[in-house]
């Protein structure tokens, strides 16, 4: 690894510009255009842009090929324009009435079909977008109630998906994002470890990665930099999405650090210290802003996440390493804890 530091590059998705919804309430802002995020993204540091595949094509289920075709070329141009590359593209494979039942689990054939077709639509517009990398959230990928799937077949079931898509484009990577529950009671690939165990076992082992999310790994009751740290290990990580989480409740999507700064400094360390972005790995943002927040000012968590990741970068930089080590080999983990807050406090 060369010795000048990472000039780290941040994205976030248009629907981190949203309108308040939340499963209690409706929207309380009124929403912005496409073409009106497109033009927040320079302005608040940011070069990469996040998709899901109806937020390049809408309505991409009644739409023919060469609708899709036409239609991402056209988001293309205007990408080019703003200066912005697009960092993964994800297909939605949780609203439709087809994937109630889970998409590559579903227990009808024909709907697990359509799942595999879908994806497939969504790679045709990664490609034409010039993006590699086809993120899977496995939203619906789970149970209600156990006893209605077979856990061990639908393993074999989402591997063969992921197979058949390796299959379909031998450019794109696959990146598994592991959430725990919600939409669905308990998920299938709950962690990054399980991920990384199907990366393995497909017929492309190189092109099947991870992206870690802070709050899920949160809510499987784990700590986000060491989900990160074994993902890094196996050369498997090739996304996140920063944010923050108090405690195992909903996906909050909390602007990053906001909950706990700690654990968000050491996300920033696990990145920085294993080369993290130097391959073009982005540092993707998934955050939502507060249901209580002013339209004009409804940016505000993006602004302010970037902002975090970057304070707590120049904590990681200018941390003492020798004194570090020496706590360490001391065996003076109190010393060490304390000479961590207060680095990060500012009152060394
Ligand atoms: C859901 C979630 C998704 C993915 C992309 O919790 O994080 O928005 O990031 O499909
Ligand atoms: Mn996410």
């Amino acid at each position: 690894m060369s010795n000048s530091l990472t000039e780290y590059r941040f994205s976030f998705g248009p629907w981190n510009i949203h309108e308040g919804a939340d499963p209690f309430g409706p929207p309380v802002r009124e929403s912005f255009s496409f073409d009106e995020k497109v033009d927040f993204y320079r302005n608040l540091g940011f070069v990469g842009i996040q998709f899901h595949d109806d937020d390049v094509v809408p309505d991409i289920d009644n739409k023919t090929h060469s609708e899709i075709i036409s239609q991402t070329r056209s988001v293309k141009s205007q990408l080019d324009n703003h200066g912005l590359v697009t960092e993964v593209v994800a297909p939605r494979l949780w609203e439709s009435p087809l994937t109630i039942d889970g998409a590559f689990t579903s227990n009808s054939a024909d709907e697990r079909q359509y799942a595999i077709e879908r994806s497939k639509r969504c790679i045709d517009i990664a490609n034409e977008l010039e993006c590699r990398n086809f993120v899977l959230w496995l939203a619906r990928e789970g149970t209600y109630i156990r006893e209605s799937k077979s856990s061990a077949e639908a393993v074999g079931q989402i591997l063969d998906a992921i197979n058949v898509l390796l299959d379909y484009n031998p450019e794109i990577r696959i990146l598994i994002e592991p959430k725990p529950n919600e939409p669905m009671d308990i998920a299938y690939i709950p962690t990054i470890g399980h991920a990384i165990g199907l990366a393995y076992r497909s017929t492309d082992p190189d092109r099947v990665g991870g992206l870690i999310e802070s709050a899920h790994a949160i809510l499987a009751g784990l700590e986000p930099s060491d989900e990160m740290g074994y993902a890094l290990h196996h050369k498997k990580l090739w996304s996140v999405h920063l944010n923050d989480q108090n405690g195992l409740k909903f996906d909050q999507d909390k602007a990053f650090g906001s909950a706990n700064i700690r654990r968000a400094f050491n996300q920033v360390r696990v990145l920085e210290e294993n080369g993290y972005g130097r391959n073009g790995e982005f540092v993707g943002l998934d955050v939502k802003v507060m249901r209580t927040q002013p339209r004009e000012i409804s940016t505000k968590h993006l602004l302010s996440s970037r902002k975090t990741f970057l304070n707590l970068l120049e904590k990681v930089r200018t941390l003492d390493k020798k004194i570090e080590q020496e706590y360490i080999a001391a065996r003076d983990y109190e010393g060490l804890d304390f000479y961590i807050l207060e680095h990060l406090l500012g009152t060394l």
